[in-house]
């Protein structure tokens, strides 16, 4: 069985495109006929995909690799090269994608959510494109753009409607394995649970994720136990479940229980505490329970049992209808797209963006003609007034990925 792994980073890479072709149609009486090259196809993007079969990172732990499809070449006779398919990754809904800087960068909370994590390249043009009344035989082509590539770090945040809050040993475990199909460890031992466990109860004509989450004790917010570790998938619950140990376990009182998980969850995140909460003594059955005043139940005997279930759907209810931690947000990076000038202690300059990277990248920029097109195009982009506007002066050495040509002002 797969085990629960809640941290994983993952390396995505979109498909290369294919390069543009240079060729020229072949005719009887005609040397060299018109331009025929066609263009690459497009690599394939990586997109994160939120899917509620999933329920860990497990499958990212040893094999973080994730890659889209290259495009293919263009080729002769105007033959286009094939797009890569996409890559659908699928990760289970609470997914908190994080870029190298520690930024959120991707929240995919529900099934379905998406999230392109690496753009394929661009396939290039072929020559055909370059085709213009001054150009008749354009002999260069656009080359393929690379896909984009990177590491994230995932992160799951568990997405339950309830999850059960208590002190190791309180009975989360046993209740969960009454109420829902989960069968997780149950002994009478603190920290039996080592990893959160999801049960579906479905009560009436309702239906909750329920969460077993390892037992909390003092000092759980600063890392003591399990800590923080499981405190983040209680971030998400809709309502909580805070279970007290009737039988009163080390002589800690019910009320002296609920006192300490309270205060650790509001000193672990304070908005915890205004979720809605019930608070429910466990093992009611068990000798000398103590005076507790509040609800009861026991989950060995089914007492209370029918009685929880109503209460928790009616909050959970509520919580949906009030939209309580659906505090969701699906962040697209946005695209580079301007042309960042940057100079360099040398005295030379470099310009970044990707519409520049891509009016250089042609298959011969030393055809007078593509050179041409290259400038004509940078200039276009901005590219000169960029420079210029930065302080750049003629004859300053300026580079484009591998391209480098020297600056020379336009005189106003
Ligand atoms: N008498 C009685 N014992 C119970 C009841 N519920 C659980 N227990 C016992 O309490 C012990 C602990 O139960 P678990 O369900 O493993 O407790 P837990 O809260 O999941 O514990 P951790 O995973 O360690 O945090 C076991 O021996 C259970 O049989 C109950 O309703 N009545
Ligand atoms: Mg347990």
């Amino acid at each position: 069985m797969a085990s629960f792994v809640d941290e994983a980073q993952i390396h995505v890479k979109g498909g290369d495109g294919g390069a543009g072709s240079v060729s020229f149609r072949r005719e009887a009486h005609v040397a060299k006929g018109g331009p025929d090259g066609g263009d690459g196809g497009d690599g394939g993007h990586v997109w994160l995909v939120a899917d509620s079969n999933i329920s860990s990172l497990f499958s990212f732990r040893d094999h973080p690799h994730r890659r889209g499809a290259n495009g293919t070449h263009g080729m002769g006779k105007g033959r286009h090269g094939k797009a890569g398919g996409d890559l659908a990754v699928p990760v289970p809904p609470g997914t908190v994608v994080r870029g190298p800087d520690g930024d959120v960068v991707a929240d995919l909370a529900r099934h379905g959510d998406q999230w392109m994590a690496a753009r394929g390249g661009a396939g290039g043009r072929g020559n055909a494109r370059f085709l213009s009344n001054r150009r008749r035989a354009p002999a260069f082509a656009e080359q393929a753009e690379l896909g984009e590539e990177r590491w994230l770090d995932l992160e799951l945040k568990l997405m339950a409607d309830v999850a059960i809050v208590g002190f190791p040993n309180a009975g989360k475990s046993t209740l969960i394995s009454k109420v829902s199909a989960a069968k997780p460890k149950i002994a009478d031992y603190p920290f039996t649970t080592l990893e959160p466990h999801l049960g579906v109860v479905r009560f009436a004509e309702h239906e909750l994720v329920v969460a077993d989450i390892p037992g909390l004790i003092e000092g759980a917010s600063e890392g003591k136990g399990l800590g923080h570790k499981f405190l983040r998938h209680i971030e998400r619950a809709r309502a909580l479940l805070v279970l007290l140990d009737l039988t009163a376990p080390d002589g800690r009182s019910p009320e002296e229980q609920e006192r300490v998980l309270l205060d650790e969850l509001g000193r672990y995140e304070p908005q915890l505490l205004e979720r809605p909460r019930l608070v429910v003594g466990s093992k009611a059955d068990g000798e000398d329970v103590s005076g507790w005043h509040g609800q009861r139940i026991s989950a060995i005997s089914g007492d209370g049992i029918k009685e929880l279930l109503g209460r928790l759907a009616g909050l959970v209810d509520e919580a949906r209808a009030s939209g309580v931690s659906e505090g969701r947000f699906v962040l697209h990076r946005p695209e580079q797209s301007g042309v960042l000038v940057l100079r360099h202690p040398d005295g030379s300059w470099e310009v970044e963006g990707r519409s520049a990277l891509r009016a250089v990248a042609l298959s011969d920029l030393t055809i007078p003609d593509a050179l041409e097109y290259a400038q004509g195009r940078l200039k276009r982009l901005g590219v000169d007034r960029a420079l210029q506007r930065a302080g750049a002066k003629s004859g300053d050495l300026v580079r484009i990925g591998s391209f480098q040509f020297d600056f020379e002002a336009d005189i106003a």
